[in-house]
């Protein structure tokens, strides 16, 4: 992929083999965390009636799958692209002893985490709720990989201050502004993981206290749960932000919309948990209308963001010789081999209006009550997380990759196609899930074993169809994966044919206002402190207050023994 715009510059060797294995390790444990969602469809099909499957029990897979693809491969892709934005648009060397300290970390607690998950004591899910209890490893090695990523942004700061003292009056560059956001909703976002951790579950797991405080540690990890989701979703939007216009052969229709997009998000990210927590006891009412109102607020962004990704990719496709009110469609570079990344991008777009569209629907207190811990939650996430954000970070880390070795991306005609094979894939998957969900049908439970086994007395026939669409989508999804890992581990197996660097692709704007309300961070952040303050504060005393009684460690024993069953 050449483009015009595309700028490249070398960077230290050590930086760049830095990037590549934080693309390529996570990459590779992907592989496990799909072959894990795969596992789940088979299992919830009724296609396997087992517990585990090569040894591997159903909610230990479905724990590698959730901590894999969505804390570990975000993280790492997440501190990768951020070293690759910051050294690439401020142009200054970066303090490589604290970068390989920030790596170590990560590795070393990824690797905890994954013993603990591996070895079945830690069978906890990436929610990891009390009362499931996991090995300390499990805890450690989780706050080792949050402690290495601030690290990896705290190194940010010198360049950033360095190039701000430089450029006294000049906005500071789009992508680089998105990249803090993230970082900075990062930081306020494991905070309260980072208490619940400390201060509860190592405590609790390593024996020292014999109870749990289960309402509190659930509302500092939700506390914890909705800015991660925009932590995933920001490095997404400074691709589309900063790349898809160029891609689509135009410009960005307005630098401002990125901006405010970007601060907003970081005001409005966190105090929104409380909507994952509508149907619990011990929060009353007014915390969770008040949380409800604020998530309204949390998508107003993306829906600007969708105005602006399609007026931009309107002008690159007039650009192109595209014309009518709707006829410019057909001028956009969907299948074209030079620029892949396109289809990647503009995939994501579109899976994201159906996780957005049901993103708002969780949010209307009421209908959630219809939809909460139903299939329809994991119908919505796949087309949020593993929609926009997977698959700008696959295409992406193919990019950089390929770039940073000077390697060709191989198979081009196949990479092509992946996105939309795999958007057909979220799209069937995701529609019998939310038909299920609708209909009752729980989440994270091996079904096989019960309600899509027809020897089980709790057999539940009406589930079937939809069972049937999810598990044909997520065989689609499976298909596209491997298609994925194909090209990107060709790729990475053949010679290079020049020299690596670092580039990325650079889009103009078409509008570049000057608007200073967007161009400092303060008043964002401190908007963000106050606002956390006001809706936190006093669901948190009200909790501390109940004096709920703690809860002793439960293990998960899935499913509910036939025999104690209700009979239907
Ligand atoms: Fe969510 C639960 C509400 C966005 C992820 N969410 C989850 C969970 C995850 C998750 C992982 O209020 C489950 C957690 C668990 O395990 O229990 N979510 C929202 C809302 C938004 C939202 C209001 N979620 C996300 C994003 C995620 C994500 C982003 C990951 C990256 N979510 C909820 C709620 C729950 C929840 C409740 C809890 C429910 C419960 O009961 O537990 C909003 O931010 C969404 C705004 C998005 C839009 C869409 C804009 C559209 C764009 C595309 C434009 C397309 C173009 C192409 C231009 C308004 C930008 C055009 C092309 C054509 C061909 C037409």
């Amino acid at each position: 992929m050449e483009l015009s715009n595309e700028r490249k510059i070398d960077i230290e060797a050590g930086l760049k083999r830095m990037i590549l294995i934080e693309l390529i390790f996570p990459t590779a444990l992907l592989v496990l965390g799909i072959y894990h969602g795969l596992m789940q469809v088979l299992y919830r099909s009724g296609m396997i009636h087992a517990r585990k499957v090569f040894g591997l029990e159903y909610y230990q897979g479905l724990t590698l799958h959730g901590v894999v693809n969505a804390i570990v491969f975000t993280t790492f892709f997440a501190v990768a692209f951020g070293y690759a934005v910051i050294r690439f648009y401020l142009g200054r060397a970066l303090n490589m002893k604290i970068a390989w300290l920030s790596f170590a970390l990560m590795i070393i607690g990824t690797l905890l985490a994954a013993a603990a998950i591996l070895s079945g004591t830690s069978s906890v899910l990436y929610t990891f709720y009390p009362p499931l209890r996991a090995h300390p490893a499990f805890y450690i090695g989780l706050t080792l990989v949050v402690v290495g990523s601030w690290l990896a942004f705290f190194n940010w700061f010198p360049a950033y201050f360095a190039w701000k003292r430089e450029h006294r009056g000049e906005k500071v560059p789009l992508a680089v502004v998105g990249t803090f956001a993230a970082f900075i909703v990062w930081v306020i976002a494991t905070i309260p993981v980072a208490i619940e951790i400390i201060f509860l579950l190592i405590p609790w797991s390593m024996g020292w206290v014999p109870t749990v405080n289960v309402p509190l540690a659930r509302m500092l990890f939700w506390f914890f749960g909705h800015p991660l989701v925009y932590f995933w979703l920001l490095p997404t939007y400074v691709m589309y932000y900063t790349m898809l216009p160029k891609l689509s052969g135009g410009k960005l229709f307005s630098d401002f919309a990125g901006r405010l997009t970007f601060m907003w998000l970081i005001l409005y990210s966190a105090p929104v948990g409380i909507h994952h927590q509508f149907t619990e006891p011990g929060i009353s009412s007014t915390w969770k209308f008040v949380h409800a109102f604020f998530t309204m607020l949390v998508a107003v962004p993306s829906f600007a963001t969708a105005f602006v990704m399609a007026a931009s990719m309107e002008l690159g496709a007039r650009e192109n010789g595209g014309h009518g009110l709707m006829g410019w469609w057909k001028k956009l570079p969907y299948i074209d081999k030079d620029r892949w990344l396109f289809g990647y991008f503009f995939s994501g777009l579109v899976i994201f209006i159906f996780g957005g569209v049901t993103g708002i629907i969780n949010a209307s207190y009421n209908l959630d009550t219809v939809v909460h811990n139903t299939s329809w939650l994991p119908a919505h996430f796949h087309q949020t997380v593993a929609g926009p954000v997977f698959l700008s970070y696959i295409g992406m880390t193919l990019f950089l990759v390929a770039k940073l070795t000077g390697k060709e991306v191989k198979l081009p005609r196949l990479n092509v196609w992946m996105p939309y094979i795999w958007t057909l894939g979220i799209m069937i998957f995701s529609t019998g899930l939310f038909i299920g969900g609708a209909g009752g049908e729980p989440r994270r439970t091996n079904m096989g074993l019960t309600y899509t086994n027809p020897q089980s007395p709790l057999y539940h026939a009406d589930w079937q169809t939809a069972k049937m669409l999810g598990s044909i989508g997520g065989t689609i999804m499976a298909i596209a994966a491997l298609i994925f890992f194909i090209v990107f581990f060709t790729t990475l197996l053949s010679r290079s044919t020049k020299q690596g660097a670092l580039e990325l692709i650079v889009s103009e704007s078409y509008h570049d206002e000057q608007v200073r309300a967007v161009q400092s961070f303060t008043p964002w952040l401190a908007g963000a402190v106050l606002l956390l303050i006001i809706a936190y504060a006093p669901p948190i005393a009200q909790t501390l207050r109940s004096n709920f009684p703690g809860a002793r460690p439960f293990t998960p024993d899935s499913p509910w023994p036939i025999k104690a069953a209700p009979k239907p």
